[in-house]
């Protein structure tokens, strides 16, 4: 069962609406703009539908950008819990709930919720990502991986709902977000139907300003001191055509790869000291050139590291991290390069730039 629509859908979920009291709606950890204005229009759905006692679980809080979406909306009837790692009390409220479960592939995105979910009484599933475990202990599900966003969804049940509810521009605002945030402002994943759902909600009274406002956040200071650490610390390399960059930073190393990229360098590893994990962290992202060129930097680079340092990573070809059995950086550095070498099967030439400021040089 992969895609219902959402007539069906919705005819499904008026029925086990109507035989729960509680409604639970849940996503996937520290929830993101997509997976927190999902919730905001599934619940102002479901309260539409006549629903009541709707709680809304963020498992171990959600991003700094999805908290804004959060006190924008006034959602004033639906409980929104924010599930630490090692609460449990959630388990009493799941027991015989209809749960909800949105933007989620998997249960173990759920992190301390996953367990409780085999206590709901009926789970349903909303989501775009590509099946996890998720879709098989549903109930009833409206997954659809052609979908920008899960906020896509959402707008798609509200407009069928259309003429039978009236629409709160800033829920709908919320949606566009959610739309705009996991489409990387319509770079990815749309198609003719999230131009005229968009089309829709702005016809419905939502402002597409105040959906792009939503989405910009002041950047901590923390973190853009992280960055600029980790330029000034970056080592930048020569390969053929290709620009490899090796940096660290106490904090924020995904940033920190990110902005590498963006600067131009065509793969980039950060390195981090994860104090409380006794290890090191290292992300790492790259280019399609470098990907075309030297092929997948997670086959190629991470499983040797890992090989030689242990420990464990995750990622795609292209983006991931690794968490390394050492204490200190410059060891992680020490194997990075040779690893480097080896599987590039070419001299890697540093680019001989740094200066520092006042010297005579300049
Ligand atoms: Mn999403």
């Amino acid at each position: 069962m992969s895609y219902s629509s959402s007539r069906d859908f919705l005819k499904r979920l008026r029925e086990i609406i109507a035989k729960t009291n509680n409604i639970v709606i849940m996503t996937h950890a520290r929830g993101d703009v997509d997976a927190v204005a999902s919730s905001i229009g599934m619940t102002f759905m479901l309260k539409a539908l006549g629903a009541k006692n709707i709680t809304i679980l963020f498992p171990e809080g959600v991003t700094l950008e999805a908290r804004k979406l959060i006190s924008y909306v006034d959602i004033a009837d639906a409980n929104i819990l924010f599930v630490k790692k090692q609460d449990t009390c959630y388990s009493r409220m799941l027991t015989d709930s209809t749960c909800i479960v949105l933007d989620t592939a998997d249960s173990n995105q759920l992190r301390a919720v996953q367990d409780g979910i085999s206590l709901c009484r009926y789970v349903v599933v909303v989501d775009h990502h590509a099946h996890g475990d998720m879709a098989r202990r549903a109930n009833l599900v409206l997954i659809d991986k052609n979908s920008s966003s899960t906020s896509e969804l959402i707008l798609e049940l509200l407009r069928t709902l259309n003429g039978t509810l009236s629409y709160n521009s800033t829920v709908l605002e919320c949606l566009l977000a959610g739309v705009l945030s996991d489409s990387r402002r319509f770079l990815h994943n749309v198609s003719p139907r999230t131009f005229e759902l968009v089309s829709w909600a702005l016809t419905k009274g939502a402002k597409y300003s105040k959906a792009l406002e939503l989405l910009r956040t002041e950047v901590p200071p923390s973190a853009r001191i992280a960055k600029l650490k980790c330029l000034a610390r970056a080592c930048i390399m020569k390969i053929d055509t290709l620009y490899l960059c090796i940096s660290h930073v106490g904090a924020y190393e995904a940033d920190c790869a990110n902005s590498l990229i963006a600067l131009g360098c065509d793969a980039a590893f950060v390195f981090s000291e994860d104090k409380s994990a006794k290890a090191v962290r290292l992300v790492f992202r790259s280019n399609t050139e470098f990907l075309n060129k030297f092929g997948s930097v997670y086959e190629s680079v991470i499983r040797s590291i890992l090989k030689e340092l242990g420990g464990s990573a995750g990622g795609h070809e292209q983006a991931g991290g690794a968490l390394l059995k050492i204490r200190k950086v410059e060891e992680g550095v020490h194997v990075l390069i040779s690893v480097l070498k080896k599987a590039l099967g070419t001299e890697l030439v540093p680019l001989k730039e740094h200066r520092v400021c006042g010297d005579n040089t300049w």
